[in-house]
C-alpha cells in the first residue's frame, strides 16, 4: 500500500505551475536566440544556456513549494531529499529541435512517491498544448480526456521512435527501423520522447518505442500514456528502462514486441 504525503493532485497543479513557468523561460530565451551551447555524450548531443536556466528555474520553485523534496534532473543530476517525494525533470526535452528552432520540444516534470511516478506534465512551449496525468485519474490535453488508438494491427501501426547520440548505436537502431518498415504503416521521428508519449496517448501516432532512454525523458510521458490506456513497459515483461521503452495499445502490444524482440530493438550498443 502506496504511503502517500500528499494528494497526486495536489503535486500534479505544484508540477503544472512550476512547468508553466518554465516553458515561458525557454521559449521567451529561444526568441533571444541559443547561447551557451556545449556537449555532453557526444559531438551531436547539445545542452543550450535555456536548458540550464530552466532547470534552475524548476529546482528553485520546487525548493520553494516542496522543500526537502528530492529532484533528479536532466543537468544537474540528483539532489536527494528527505521525504516519499522525488521530481523527475527533464527541463528542455527535444534540445536539438530547440537549438534549430523546430516548434517541437517540452517541459517535461513528473513527481514519484516512494519509486512510483503518481503525477506527470508536458509542455510545449511553443504551441501552449499540454499534457497531464495522476495515477487513476486518467490522462487530459487541457480539459479533453485522452483514450489511446484503438489499431488492431501492426500493418496499420503509425510507429514513432527516436534515434540516440552516438554513432554505433545509431547504426543499430537503422538496422531496427529499416526492417520495422515494411511491417508496419510508417514510421515518424518528431524528436522529443515525452511528446512522442502524450502523441501516442492521444492517437496522433498509434505506438512508440526508443532505446536509450533516461528516466527524465519519459517518467512524465510514460504516466500519461498509460493513463490513456496505452500499455507502457520494456521487452519481455521488463519495465520501461534505457533498454527500451514501448508505449502501444493492448491490440497490438503482443506483435509488436515480438517484432521488437525478433529485431534486437533493445540490443546493440
Ligand atoms: C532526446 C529524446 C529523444 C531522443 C534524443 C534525445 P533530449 O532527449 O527526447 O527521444 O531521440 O536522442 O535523447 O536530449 O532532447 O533531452
Amino acid at each position: 500500500m502506496l504511503r502517500m504525503t500528499v494528494e497526486p493532485n495536489e503535486l500534479l497543479q505544484i508540477a503544472v505551475r512550476i512547468a508553466g513557468g518554465a516553458a515561458d523561460l525557454a521559449r521567451q530565451m529561444r526568441d533571444e536566440g541559443v547561447t551557451g551551447i556545449t556537449t555532453k555524450s557526444s559531438a551531436t548531443d547539445v545542452v543550450t544556456a535555456a536548458d540550464r536556466a530552466a532547470e534552475r528555474y524548476v529546482r528553485e520553485a520546487l525548493r520553494d513549494s516542496r522543500p526537502g523534496d528530492a529532484v533528479l534532473g536532466e543537468e544537474a543530476g540528483e539532489s536527494p531529499g528527505k521525504g516519499a517525494v522525488r521530481w523527475i525533470l527533464d527541463p528542455i526535452d527535444g534540445t536539438v529541435n530547440y537549438l534549430y528552432g523546430v516548434p517541437h520540444y517540452a517541459v517535461s516534470l513528473a513527481a514519484e512517491v516512494d519509486g512510483e511516478v503518481v503525477a506527470g506534465v508536458v509542455r510545449n512551449p511553443v504551441s501552449g498544448e499540454q499534457w497531464t496525468a495522476t495515477r487513476g485519474g486518467g490522462a487530459w490535453r487541457g480539459e479533453v480526456r485522452l483514450v489511446g488508438s484503438t489499431v488492431t494491427e501492426l500493418s496499420q501501426t503509425l510507429l514513432a521512435t527516436g534515434f540516440g547520440y552516438a554513432a554505433a548505436r545509431r547504426v543499430h537502431q537503422a538496422r531496427v527501423v529499416a526492417k520495422l518498415l515494411p511491417i508496419v504503416r510508417d514510421i515518424r521521428r518528431f524528436g522529443a520522447a515525452s511528446l512522442d508519449l502524450c502523441f501516442a496517448a492521444e492517437g496522433r501516432v498509434d505506438a512508440y518505442y526508443e532505446k536509450g532512454l533516461n528516466l527524465w525523458d519519459h517518467a512524465a510521458g510514460g504516466l500519461i500514456a498509460a493513463e490513456a490506456g496505452l500499455r507502457v513497459g520494456g521487452l519481455s515483461g521488463a519495465g520501461a528502462g534505457p533498454d527500451l521503452v514501448v508505449a502501444a495499445p493492448p491490440a497490438i502490444w503482443e506483435p509488436l514486441q515480438d517484432a521488437l524482440v525478433r529485431l534486437d530493438a533493445a540490443g546493440g550498443p
